[in-house]
């Protein structure tokens, strides 16, 4: 670790918050960032934990077996140079990922687009930001973000449309509340079909249905047109199409009443909305997955983009359209190219950019058409079309739809390379070739944030074993390539600053011509210059980005120098029938994706417990579906295709409980939940791959799934002891998960697995069955046996020490594991635990703030004392909410409840 105090990026969203390593080898916020001015969230502020990673990947492995790298580098570019010179360059394909560095997509894209000779390279920014992309590059010309953050302390109105920023980019959000506390007329609309925490903190929140955006905005087109309040002149001089808009948009469709029956929505809010809208001088709409992630994802930025160009509230200070990018560095890879529909610096296949990027790299097998989208990739995977497939720094096998079919495929493919910061993912399961990936802080290179901003990534610690950077891997596997084929090698770069030289050249392509990402005044940068470089936006000059360079007007990459109106289709996505839900699914403030990086930490992984669908109480009664029973959720889509074998794989089980903030029909379940923690129960098993037209980014949120009681013989919950598919477990129950604990403030990474595990069996599970598997793990130990009504409690005992518990029940386990963990790792005390068996669950409470471990109890403890207590006074004694903010809400709310008791009282 350093001595000095080094400046670095948060890896985790698309805020992009600047760290600081101290040298007590605290991470903490970077007070100088222009992003986040030294605040962090709970996953910032969990990164020093982050970084004590259990079961690293720590050397190349070829089918299991360690090697060494020369002879995994040899093995790879043998098989790539076969795979091209028997079946051609399109048997080769790569998945990479918007958590890359800069330097490392732009390797890996110069390696397929111009020495493979295939664009067959996509990324999980496919299933992220594409239809942001497209959208962009349809009504701009170019995939620009045309706001910073800094606008949004300029703004009179915010929208959030799809989004769940509280959470999900909370620092982000904490700046939208700063603004609203210093401008109280600041107005924020939330337009989201749950009522999130971020939809609880809005002055409006319009609780649309599904997919209702598209209508909703055409609405609101339809009514700046009606009462005139569009901006005709900034019209005839910006944008293109207006005519053609404006007679697409009748009263008979888009009218208030009509949008108001076809979103069952109240016209009153709809109307504030439109009002708000209309008479805000200036205005921001932010939007994430609830748009991207849509079979209609692509129109609806666009309906978004329009609302914003027929107002010219655009180019303006405080106001336009912001996507706000999901990972780290997506917008780094976008700006690489590393999208299959790109070439390179933000330039398609057009003829002149394919002749340009083929000189500039020298490269001897240019790709010439674009590649398979992330899920046509995967479907060529699986029909033996891909031979040879690399997946870098993403989870497929959890994260894309209908991830069971990904399974197969990578099950079929002839050669899968994985590289990864560890082994333990479901997607390495299937590796040929496992590559160890140096991972935060033991690389460096470039991110890109939502806005813009590029800031370096600082290597501050050692890689363990064997890891290398991503792009060293590329870099080495591309010059063996080339000696392969004769060619002259690509790819000699000695360092992440020369990798970073030659890709800020390579956009000098776009400086004589209507694109605007130009970094080349980068491309001297000196080593020295690199490492210290500061966070800056692009451009480079310090103008707007819609700024043109020469004429200080707004002109608009494209063609003629004005932006596009897009008509966006009305698909009909409401297809209500009995016993169908609409599947929702997202994020957890406290997880981060497949939970490689995430679920190991204790605090973080104590806020969802096991794999959950929420649904709203009452649907959830009437549907006689009992909260915390297990579930059986299976894809619609396909049961209605009687396609018995999809039907079969496309089914998951969860835990059932209730959300108040859910509509009668919607569900809705987690991403995270993956491999060791979650088992099997996935929520994209039962996601089919139903995708954009225009983007191919899949609708992750548009799908239809049944829900039934799944049939439970017997229900389990085990502390301390470990339940995963080890190498002889005979465990094959229908649900298992853990949750990680550390037993009596003990850290423990190693034996994280002996956590909490949640689990159930249609059949009976057996106390013999039971006694095997302790004494497999412990064959020394001794147990004892408690019979209760409907259940039994295993007591495992080494040496008179409680190892671990294992409560097994006819009926779901009220008792929570939490009140059995105090026993772990100390002599056994039978008076005690017979106390809490006997106090019925010992209800164990809530944790409300992440940061401080704040729990419900605490809340309620003190305003018990003191009823009348303000937010100041409490964060005094309990600090809850502090921190990140994210908690705030929730805070507020016991607050707020502690004075209505009063007043009834009094
Ligand atoms: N804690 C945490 N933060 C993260 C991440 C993480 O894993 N964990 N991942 C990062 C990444 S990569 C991403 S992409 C972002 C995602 O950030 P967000 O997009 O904010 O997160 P999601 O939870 O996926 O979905 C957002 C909301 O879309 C709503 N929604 C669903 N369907 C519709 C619809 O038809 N219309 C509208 N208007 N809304 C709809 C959902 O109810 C949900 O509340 O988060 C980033 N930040
Ligand atoms: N149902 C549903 N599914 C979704 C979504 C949803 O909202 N709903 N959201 C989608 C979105 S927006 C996204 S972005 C994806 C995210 O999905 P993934 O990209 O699959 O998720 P991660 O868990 O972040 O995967 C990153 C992998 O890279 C590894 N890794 C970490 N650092 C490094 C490194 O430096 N080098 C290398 N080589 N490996 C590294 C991690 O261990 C992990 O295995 O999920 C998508 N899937
Ligand atoms: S908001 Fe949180 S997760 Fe996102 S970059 Fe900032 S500290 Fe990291
Ligand atoms: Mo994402």
């Amino acid at each position: 670790m350093a001595k000095e105090c080094i400046k670095s990026a948060c890896p985790y969203c698309g805020v992009g918050c600047g760290v600081e390593i101290n040298h007590k080898k605290q991470i903490v916020g970077d007070q100088t960032h222009p992003a986040n001015k030294g605040a962090l969230c709970v996953k910032g502020s969990a990164l020093v934990e982050s970084l004590d990673m259990p079961s690293r990947l720590l050397y190349p492995r070829i089918k299991g077996e360690q090697i060494g790298w020369s002879n995994a580098i040899e093995d790879i570019a043998d098989k790539l140079h076969r795979t091209i010179e028997k079946y051609g360059s399109q048997a080769v394909g790569m998945y990479v990922s918007g958590q890359l560095l800069t330097e490392d997509y732009y390797v890996a894209n110069k390696l397929m687009k111009g020495f493979v000779g295939s664009a067959n390279i996509d990324t999980n920014s496919r299933l992220c930001m594409s239809s942001a992309v497209a959208a962009h590059v349809r009504a701009f010309g170019e995939d620009i973000v045309p706001v910073s953050y800094e606008d949004i302390d300029h703004t009179d109105l915010i929208v959030i449309v799809g989004a769940n920023t509280a959470w999900t980019h909370p620092i982000l959000f904490r700046r939208i509340q700063q603004a609203r506390e210093a401008n109280s007329n600041v107005k924020l609309v939330v337009i989201d079909p749950r009522k999130t925490i971020t939809a609880e903190q809005a002055d409006l929140h319009l609780q649309i249905e599904n997919d209702g955006d598209v209508p909703l905005f055409n609405g609101l087109l339809h009514y700046l047109i009606q009462n005139e309040v569009i901006q005709e002149s900034f019209i005839d001089q910006y944008v293109n199409g207006f005519d053609a808009l404006k007679s697409a948009l009748s009263e008979s469709n888009h009218s208030i009443d009509v949008i108001s029956q076809q979103l069952k929505l109240d016209p009153v809010l709809i109307k504030t909305f439109y009002q708000w809208f209309a008479q805000s001088p200036t205005a921001m709409t932010l939007f994430c997955q609830g748009v991207n992630q849509s079979e209609s994802g692509t129109d609806k930025a666009n309906c978004i983009i329009n609302a914003h160009l027929v107002t010219g509230k655009i180019g303006v200070q405080g106001s336009g359209p912001f996507s706000i990018t999901g990972q780290p560095n997506a917008m780094g890879g976008r700006e690489v190219g590393g999208l299959a529909n790109q070439l390179a610096v933000h330039r398609g296949f057009d003829d002149e950019s394919i002749q340009q990027v083929e000189q500039f790299w020298q490269a001897p097998n240019i790709a010439t058409s674009p590649g398979l989208k992330a899920i046509d990739l995967f479907n060529a995977v699986e029909q033996g079309e891909i031979k040879f497939l690399w997946i870098i720094a993403t989870n497929p096998a959890v994260s894309m739809p209908n991830s069971e079919q990904v399974r197969r495929a990578l099950a079929v493919c002839d050669y899968v390379v994985v590289s990864d910061i560890t082994s333990h993912t479901d997607t390495a399961k299937f590796a040929d070739v496992l590559l160890p990936a140096a991972g935060w802080g033991e690389k460096q290179g470039m991110v890109t944030n939502s806005e813009r901003c590029l800031t370096r990534q600082r290597q501050f610690a050692t890689p363990p074993g064997e890891a290398k950077p991503d792009w060293w891997m590329l870099s080495e596997v591309g010059k063996t390539l080339c000696q392969k084929f004769g060619v002259t090698s690509g790819f000699e770069f000695e360092s992440a600053a020369d990798v970073f030289r030659e890709y800020a050249a390579l956009s000098g392509i776009n400086r004589d011509s209507h694109f605007k990402f130009d970094l080349s005044s980068l491309s001297q940068l000196s080593d020295e210059e690199y490492a210290n470089w500061q966070p800056q936006a692009w451009p480079l000059n310090g103008q707007p980005v819609l700024q043109d360079k020469q004429s200080q007007t707004l002109v608009f990459p494209t063609k003629n120098g004005k932006a596009n109106l897009v008509l966006a289709d009305e698909i009909n996505t409401t297809h209500h029938s009995e016993n169908v839900w609409w599947m929702n699914s997202g994020r957890q403030r406290d997880q981060w994706h497949t939970m490689t990086r995430t679920g190991h930490i204790s605090h973080l992984a104590a806020s969802e417990l096991e794999p959950t669908l929420y649904l709203n109480p009452i649907a959830a009664e009437q549907a006689q579906l009992p909260v915390g029973t297990l579930v059986s959720i299976n894809n619609w889509t396909n049961i209605q295709n009687l396609n018995s074998r999809t039907n079969q794989e496309n089914h998951l089980v969860a835990r059932l409980a209730v959300d108040a903030g859910l509509t009668q029909d919607q569900a809705f379940m987690s991403m995270h939940w993956a491999g060791q923690f979650g088992g099997k129960s996935q929520v994209n098993t039962s996601l089919a791959s139903l995708a954009d037209p225009h983007s191919g980014q899949p609708a992750f949120k548009s799908q239809r799934v049944s829900i039934t009681a799944f049939p439970v013989s017997h229900y389990g919950l085990s502390v301390g002891l470990d339940f995963s598919d080890g190498e002889h477990s005979e465990v094959n129950w229908s649900y298992k998960s853990l949750q990680h604990v550390d037993f009596n403030q003990t850290r423990s990474n190693a034996l994280y697995q002996q956590g909490v595990w949640r689990f159930a069996d249609t059949n009976a599970i057996t106390k013999s069955e039971i006694q095997r598997l302790v004494q497999r793990q412990y064959p020394n130990s001794q147990y004892l046996i408690l019979d209760q009504q409907n259940s039994w409690l295993v007591v495992v005992l080494v040496s008179k020490t409680v190892i671990g518990m294992v409560m097994i029940s006819s009926q779901p386990i009220e008792l929570q594991a939490e009140a059995l963990q105090p026993f772990i790792r100390e002599k056994f005390n039978l008076g005690g635990l017979l106390s809490v068996l006997s106090a019925k669950g010992g209800q164990v409470s809530k944790l409300v703030c992440s940061c401080f471990r704040v729990t419900e109890q605490d809340i309620l403890e003190q305003l018990e004392q003191a009823p009348n207590m303000g937010l100041r006074e409490l964060q005094n004694i309990l600090s809850c909410g502090k921190n990140c903010g994210s908690c705030l809400p929730e805070v507020k709310g016991y607050l707020s409840q502690s004075i209505d008791v009063v007043s009834i009282t009094q």
